[in-house]
């Protein structure tokens, strides 16, 4: 018996948890910018195969600071995604509806590119927020003039119609569409659409 409780002893210090490690897969996804102090929201995605604790991640823009656990989920049950599941909050503020810059870290440690995990701009080719380091961690291009997706019009949001997003993982402007919104599901109407719309270009060309 004694043999036995320290067996289970060994196994319960060797089952013991080292230091958690922060699964960064989540992209953001979409983002609404156009409205006013509150109508604002993203869309976030754990695009990985483990389930993601984003509650203490953070959104910044153009060097505004908002911890996600502190916003209001839109859509969505919680701040723990599941692989593949979608949440949209509130950004915290007002981003800017002809040109900013929206950046998703895994910690407050802003000035440090390795804890950037996703970011977008658009409206303009200058430094408004958080270019440097995106560029410094290879997700977004250009240390001015910056990679940026042109304003979008009254309504529509950007959404995101690439491969790779978030995680640390190189995304364009061109990987990002305006149009029309799907706050909460995924955005393949419209990446569909435009895939159409290419290719029967493409077949008008031929
Ligand atoms: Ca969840
Ligand atoms: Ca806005
Ligand atoms: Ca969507």
């Amino acid at each position: 018996m004694r043999k036995l409780s320290y067996a289970l002893l060994l196994l319960a210090a060797a089952s013991t948890p080292v230091a958690a490690q922060v699964n960064t897969d989540v992209a953001i996804n979409e983002v609404f910018y156009g409205g006013g102090a509150g109508q604002d929201w993203v869309e976030l995605i754990n695009t990985g195969n483990g389930s993601i604790d984003i509650s203490n991640f953070w959104f910044c823009t153009r060097f505004g600071y908002s911890r996600l656990g502190a916003q209001t989920i839109i859509m969505g049950d919680d701040f723990n995604l599941d692989p593949g599941e979608i949440v949209v909050v509130s950004p915290g503020r007002d981003l800017n509806n002809s040109a900013a810059d929206l950046s998703l870290y895994q910690t407050n440690s802003f000035g440090d590119p390795n804890q950037l995990l996703d970011f977008v701009q658009w409206g303009t080719d200058a430094r408004v927020g958080r270019s440097n380091e995106a560029n410094s961690r290879g997700v977004w291009l250009g240390d001015v003039p910056v990679d940026f997706v042109p304003t979008a019009q009254p309504g529509e949001s950007v959404s995101f119609c690439g491969t790779n997003s978030g995680g640390g993982l190189l995304t364009f402007s061109s990987d990002l569409m305006n149009g029309a919104p799907s706050q909460g599901t995924s955005n393949d109407a419209l990446c569909f659409v435009q895939e159409e719309i290419f290719a029967d270009g493409f077949e008008d060309v031929i």
